[in-house]
């Protein structure tokens, strides 16, 4: 079985290192029921919008990856694979097809949408597909997808995987990221503890207050493996590092320093992780942070969101003002860079909320990061005032 795996962003050129194809190729290679003669990789930003002809013809599954702002993308890509390939099987994930799938089935009904994380669903895709059986009863069966099923769209309950199980993820756009400095990623964990954040995706992706763990050595070995791809600034893509588990946390850090010691690690390697500011403000984690920054912590990102006390209980942080200002003042005393999270606008935002966020930003000298403050509105796909190209 041939397998075309491609990644589509918008076109704002980011060079940050796309890691779900990564997980899918390891965890499909790995399969033993599959047998897989090839595996191919195309990513629209390296490599530009269209995949060569012979790989796409020749492909029995072209796996998408649809970024935000990728739907126009995705659009021009499917008329073109289906002009070379009518018969490949067509599956996208990633955040579009996970929350925007019906949109997408009504547009490309034979396509198959994954919802949340995609190791499970591919695989099983993959093997029914090897076994000729793809038929609407045989999608009944795949956790997590969602696709046409006569004149309605049907929707599979997502089964979340054992992260414990997972092998590391191929690295395919490892070298184009160095090559341009752009961000590697690495993950520590899925999911958030928390998970209430009225704004927040995680738990439709993860499950409500569902927080899984990579093992320590699985994330020292991956570290180990960007050491030795050149990679010196990995971030986690963790939304919730911690995870509330901060032994875990000194683990790791002590992991990371002993790894170093015996030059596994390169002795430069920082990274960058999002954390809770409750993470921060509680003595425990505010060590773990210490450790970690002794292990080369450069730099931690907060959702801090609002400076206004209402808007805060609104969105459901697990937060207050206060809790804010200190995990920020903690994570700079310290000498970690900091980059925040700030909606300043939400529907019921008041007037008079204007000033207390400008004053907020200026007390903890924030106001002069307009790019955090201040920022378009992207709507998501389902929600009522969306157009086509969110
Ligand atoms: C890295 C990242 C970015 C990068 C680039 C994205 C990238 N390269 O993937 C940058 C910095 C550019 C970015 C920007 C933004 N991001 Co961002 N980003 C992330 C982050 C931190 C990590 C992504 C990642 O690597 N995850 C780990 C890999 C393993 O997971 P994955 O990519 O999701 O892949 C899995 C599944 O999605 C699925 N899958 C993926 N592709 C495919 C393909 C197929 C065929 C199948 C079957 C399955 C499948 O299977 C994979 C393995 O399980 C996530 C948070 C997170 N933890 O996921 C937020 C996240 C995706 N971003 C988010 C947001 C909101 C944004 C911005 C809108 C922020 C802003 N206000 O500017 C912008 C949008 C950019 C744009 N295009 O306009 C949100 C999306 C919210 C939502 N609705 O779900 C997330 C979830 C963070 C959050 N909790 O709010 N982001
Ligand atoms: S703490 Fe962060 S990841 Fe968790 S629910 Fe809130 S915004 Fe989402």
């Amino acid at each position: 079985m041939n397998i075309l795996l491609v990644e589509l962003c918008g076109n704002r050129p980011e060079f940050n290192e796309p890691l779900g194809l990564g997980c899918l190729s390891s965890a499909l290679t790995r399969d033993k029921r599959l047998v897989i003669t090839d595996m191919s990789f195309h990513w629209n930003l390296e490599h530009g919008p269209y995949p060569p002809s012979d790989k796409i013809r020749e492909a029995h599954i072209i796996g998408v990856s649809i970024q935000i702002r990728a739907f126009p993308n995705f659009r021009e890509l499917y008329e073109h694979i289906r002009k070379i390939n009518s018969k490949a099987l067509i599956v996208v994930g990633n955040v579009v097809p996970t929350f925007g799938y019906e949109q997408i089935l009504q547009e490309f009904p034979e396509v198959v949408c994954v919802r949340s994380e995609g190791e499970l669903a591919i695989c099983e895709l993959a093997f029914i597909h090897q076994s000729r059986q793809i038929a609407p009863n045989a999608l009944h069966q795949v956790a997590g997808i969602a696709f046409q099923n006569g004149d309605s769209a049907q929707v599979n309950p997502i089964k979340l995987s054992n992260l414990k199980e997972y092998s590391h993820p191929d690295r395919p756009f490892l070298s184009f990221i160095r090559e341009k400095g752009g961000i590697a990623r690495i993950e520590g964990s899925r999911g958030c503890h928390w998970g209430r954040c009225e704004f927040c995706s995680v738990a439709e992706r993860f499950g409500f207050s569902n927080w899984r763990q990579f093992e320590v050595a699985h994330i020292v070995e991956e570290l180990r493996i960007l050491s030795s791809n050149g990679i010196r600034s990995p971030y986690f893509t963790d939304e919730d590092f911690f995870g509330r588990n901060y032994e875990r946390a000194i683990s790791l850090a002590h992991a990371i320093i002993a790894a170093k010691k015996l030059g596994e690690i390169h002795a430069d390697m920082n990274f960058f992780i999002s954390s809770l500011a409750a993470d921060i403000k509680d003595d425990r984690g505010y060590e773990a942070v210490r450790h970690l920054r002794a292990a080369g912590l450069r730099e931690v990102f907060v959702g801090i969101e609002s400076g206004v006390k209402d808007q805060l209980k609104r969105f459901q942080k697990k937060a207050t003002a206060d809790t804010n200002t200190l995990a920020l003042e903690r994570l700079s005393a310290i000498g970690l860079q900091v980059d925040i999270g700030y909606i300043m606008f939400d529907p019921f935002t008041k007037f008079e909320d204007l000033s207390i966020h400008i004053d907020y930003l200026r007390k903890l000298t924030l106001d002069g990061c307009h790019s955090r403050v201040i920022k378009g509105l992207r709507i998501q796909p389902g929600l009522p005032p969306v157009n086509e190209d969110a």
